[in-house]
This record gives C-alpha cells, structure tokens and sequence, in this order.
C-alpha cells in the first residue's frame, strides 16, 4: 500500500518485509523542552536551528517531518491562526524548498492546513480529527492525506480521570465515525491514515489495552499511526524524567511496529530507526 503525499510517494508496510516509516517531531512550538531543541533566539523562531534539526533527522532516517507550532500540553498558552500560520508557514516551505522534505503538518486549523498544502506539505496530522471549524473542507481540498487521531476531552482537561467502555472498541468507533465523515466531506479512504492517539485522554491502562490491542485497529483496514515517544505512560511506568525515557520509548515504537503501526511518530529517530532495522533483520531470517 503506498500514500500519495503531494510530490512524495510513501510506501507503507502491507504485506509486511518493509519497515514502519519514521516521522520526526520538530515542535516549533516557544515552550517546546522535549524535541532535542528550542528553535528560538532573542524570542525569535530561527529557521537556521529548525533547518538545522531537520536535516539531522532526515540524515538519521526520518522519512517524514512533522510541524507543530501548536502545543496541546496542558496548560500551554493557545495560539490565534495568524500566529499559528506565522510560525508553521515559513517553517514549511523552508523544509520543503532547502531540504526537500516530505513534511506532514500538525495542525487542527483549516487556514494553516490550506497554506502549507500550498507551500508542499505532504501530509495533515490533525489531533482533533479535523473536527474544528472549516477543517474537514480544507483538507479536502488539498488533496493530501490526513491523520486523523483520537482524544477524549479537550487538551487542558483530558487527563482528569478519562473514562472508557471499552476503550479500544470507543477509539475504534470514533475514528470509523471520522472517517466517514471524511469521506462524505471528499476525503476518500486511500488517503486516510488512523491514530488511537496515545496519552490524549487516557489512563496507562487505557494506552496499555490500545497498544497491546493495536492489531484491531489496524484490521480497520487504514494505516496507524502512533505517537508514543517520550510520553507519560513512560512516566507513570518508569518514573522517569522526560530526558531519560528513551529506552521505554524504542521498546514501545518496536511493540508497535510488531503489531502493524505503518508510521511512528519520535523525537529520537537514529534509535528507533536502529532499533526497527534489527527487529526487522531478525523478522526477515526466516522467510
Ligand atoms: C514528551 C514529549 C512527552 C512529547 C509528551 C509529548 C501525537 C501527535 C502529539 C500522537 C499524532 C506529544 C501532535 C504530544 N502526539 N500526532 N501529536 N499522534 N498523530 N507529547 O500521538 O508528543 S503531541
């Protein structure tokens, strides 16, 4: 199965032999302390350290680029669109023109989705599911594939005390529901791609029962991507500080690529991209 992304051809592991692919986060985001780099000097975003981030990433086997330049930790101040596009735009087309780079853009906002797409974005990662305003037309209309990622609650309260039937089953019905809507809006299934959204709205419990139940989503017939880089289930699990999770984070990006993720979402990605490589080489001896 191959993805269409703007000039880019993703092919993403069906039938199994090719590795999940690797998208590198580049938070853009002033408050930004866990991707490797703040990207600001004198208060001012300096496209020479977000170029410079970038290339390293792609060197180290990043197949695709993610651009945020909002950030949907608790507590983080919102962005109004113009800042949001003032920040991502440039950022964008830099990444596309200097390095020619398959750039995947993590926004909810439809003005920022149309103007990247214009600017060669690739992809659309929208943790709202293309549930704001305007977004399900707008990504539409870039002809783009698009993430669409589950949350239970909004950004600033989700994590008090999610609740779930099932979780795995209510993750599947929402994103099916999505994705429906996606496909009434003009967005047909070949360019959807799926997320269960690991720690937005859930309990470690409940990212233990989606990660371990992954193959159920992947049986949704779409490919899934994961975010599970750093995250706080680590935290809770480990009890270790965000700088020092880097090795529960190889063992959930492996678990993961096990069970069927088409693309993984880090920070690290020399280490994930090593880790799947021999887990795929081990994979590949016996067939
Ligand atoms: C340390 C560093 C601890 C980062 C937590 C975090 C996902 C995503 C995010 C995801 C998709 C994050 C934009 C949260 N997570 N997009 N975005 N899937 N598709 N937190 O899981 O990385 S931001």
């Amino acid at each position: 199965m191959h993805l269409q992304c703007g000039i880019h051809k993703l092919e993403l592991s069906s039938a199994n032999n090719t590795l999940p692919k690797i998208m590198g986060i580049l938070n853009i985001t002033p408050d930004s302390f866990s991707d490797g780099g703040n990207y600001y000097q004198a208060g001012k975003l300096s496209l020479d350290l977000v170029l410079r981030r970038a290339e390293l990433m792609l060197g180290e086997g990043a197949d695709i680029i993610d651009v945020g330049g909002e950030s949907t930790r608790p507590g983080a101040a919102s962005v109004s669109e113009q800042q949001e596009l003032d920040r991502v735009i440039p950022v964008v087309e830099a990444l596309v023109q200097k390095l020619g780079a398959l750039v995947s853009v993590d926004t909810s906002t439809a003005a920022v989705m149309w103007e990247s797409a214009r600017r060669g974005a690739g992809m659309i990662n929208d943790v709202r599911a293309l549930q704001r305003e305007g977004a399900l037309e707008a990504a539409a209309n870039t002809g783009l594939p698009v993430c669409l990622m589950h949350m239970q609650g909004q950004p600033d309260s989700m994590q008090n005390a999610p609740e779930y039937m099932d979780v795995v089953k209510d993750v599947c019905e929402f994103l099916c529901a999505r994705m429906m809507a996606c496909v009434t809006a003009g967005i047909p299934k070949e360019r959807i791609l799926l997320d269960p959204g690991f720690g937005f709205g859930k309990t470690l419990a409940h990212n233990l029962a989606l990660l371990a139940r992954l193959p159920e989503l992947v049986a949704l017939g779409q490919p899934i991507l994961v975010g599970l880089s750093r995250k706080s289930m680590l935290g809770h699990m480990l009890n270790r500080n965000v700088e020092d999770r880097l090795p529960g984070s190889l063992v959930l990006a492996l678990s993961a690529a096990e069970r069927g993720a088409a693309i993984i979402r880090v920070h690290d990605v020399m280490a994930t991209s090593d880790a799947l490589r021999v887990a795929n080489a081990i994979k590949n001896y016996l067939i």
